[in-house]
């Protein structure tokens, strides 16, 4: 698609839009606020850079497929980045699982130090990227049990404490070399395949395990941190420690933010409900941007009510500042980078749709009650032409319009990935 075209779609999509009140100019700017933290590891099938295969028996997590050209060292894997990020308008962040440090020799978890991200930190520096980490308790045969920070033997207990010690300790470098806070993310593989006939004990452990690895404090504008819960997982289907209540009644008394992953409730419950309520009182939320299908949690994110609710709940929150968003999928069966770019892009396009909704009027009617014409307006609005907005955005942050960046991903297939 010509310039010139991208251009005239737009200029008639903000007049209809202003038929109905709607500023573009106005959500254009808002929408370049949002920053996603782009999660490093789509790019390689969740395997990192340690000396050991990992291995996901007892993990929790399941990558399937096997797409020739994942990236197989942190050049590739930068170098992939960089392509998805080409393809993504705006500026955003890079999120980092510790298992993709740089280790020029076997490196125990426990051991892992600041010094084995300089590369990751000195490329985020050259572009201009903040950095976001995570501890990895999983793939690893001290997580075989599938029991790491509440594991009932005190050494493996003490194993992974010490794990999620150095990892905040990387993220606070992170904060204090690229001179922005850090946010790192604690998801934990812990619970049972059969019904447990202790809930208690796992949690006091995981309590515990908790108390000693925050003993340590850092600033807000180093380290944010956050805790992941889940419903259920692969070996954990009976019963999971580090439930939704057990960290939203931690986080809350102790100062820290929760992680909502989309693909970690129940189908029938709502993230987006979630933010408002939790919010009240809690300060900050981080959201594991997902697509949950049956029991996957991790599905490569595309436009669906879900997504679309969440954005609108965001873009209408009186504190958007305070929601961290991050993508969290992987998918092994397609092009890898083509799965970060159709995430990302699907994220911000149901961002820039729920700028665009004729909010006046729906919450107007909303107020007098009068439900038909609230729901006439969201009808209505399916019909306005966001594609053309959507696309100007695009091409006003030098990456393509929706109908152009499939070919630069085909492009780099057959340039770059087919050859590894
Ligand atoms: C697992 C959690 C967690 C992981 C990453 C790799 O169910 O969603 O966030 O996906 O840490
Ligand atoms: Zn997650």
């Amino acid at each position: 698609m010509e310039l010139t075209l991208v251009d005239r779609r737009y200029r008639q999509a903000r007049e209809i839009y202003g038929e109905f009140g709607i500023d573009t100019e106005k959500a254009l700017s808002e929408l370049e606020k949002f920053q996603l933290s782009i999660h490093c590891w789509q790019g390689d099938d969740v395997q990192g850079f340690e000396w050991q295969e990992i291995s996901f028996g007892g993990s929790g997590l399941q990558v399937t497929g096997n797409y020739p050209g994942r990236a197989r060292n942190a050049a590739e894997l930068r170098q992939d980045l960089e392509k998805a990020l080409s393809l993504i308008p705006g500026r955003h962040r890079v999120n980092l699982h510790s298992i993709y440090g740089e280790f020029d020799r076997p490196v125990e978890r426990n051991e892992y130090e600041p010094a084995h991200f300089r590369g990751w930190l000195e490329w985020a520096r050259s572009l201009n990227l903040k950095l976001d980490f995570n501890a990895t308790c999983f793939g690893h045969p001290r997580a075989a049990s599938g029991l790491t920070l509440s594991n009932p033997r005190k050494e493996i207990r003490k194993f992974w404490v010490e794990h999620v010690k150095c990892c905040r300790r990387i993220a606070a470098y992170f904060g204090r070399e690229l001179k922005s806070y850090s946010i790192h993310n604690l998801w934990i593989p812990d619970g049972l395949k059969d019904i447990p006939s202790d809930r208690w004990l796992y949690r006091e452990y995981l309590y515990l395990s908790l108390e000693e690895i925050f003993e340590q404090e850092f600033s807000s504008n180093l380290l944010k941190d956050s805790l992941e819960s889940k419903l259920f997982g692969i070996g954990s289907e009976a019963f999971v420690v580090g439930s939704h209540e057990f960290y939203l009644a931690y986080a809350l008394k102790k100062g820290k933010m929760v992680c909502l992953d989309l693909g970690h409730f129940h189908p029938t419950e709502s993230v987006a409900d979630k933010l408002s309520a939790i919010l009240q009182v809690g300060q900050e939320i981080l959201l594991h941007i997902s697509r949950g299908i049956h029991w996957d949690s991790d599905h490569v994110v595309i436009s669906n009510d879900d997504l679309d609710t969440l954005a609108e709940e965001i873009v209408n929150s009186p504190c958007p500042e305070k929601i961290h968003l991050a993508l969290d999928y992987f998918d092994a069966s397609m092009n890898r980078v083509g799965a970060w770019v159709l995430g990302a892009r699907s994220v911000l396009r149901s961002l820039l749709r729920a700028l665009l909704l004729p909010w006046e009027a729906i919450k107007q009617a909303e107020l007098a009650g009068d439900s038909l014409t609230k729901l006439s307006w969201r009808q209505l609005s399916r019909d306005l032409p966001l594609g053309a907005v959507w696309d100007f955005y695009c091409l006003n942050h030098n990456t393509p319009p929706e109908n152009l960046w499939l070919a630069e991903i085909k492009d780099y297939e057959d340039r770059v990935l087919s050859q590894r």
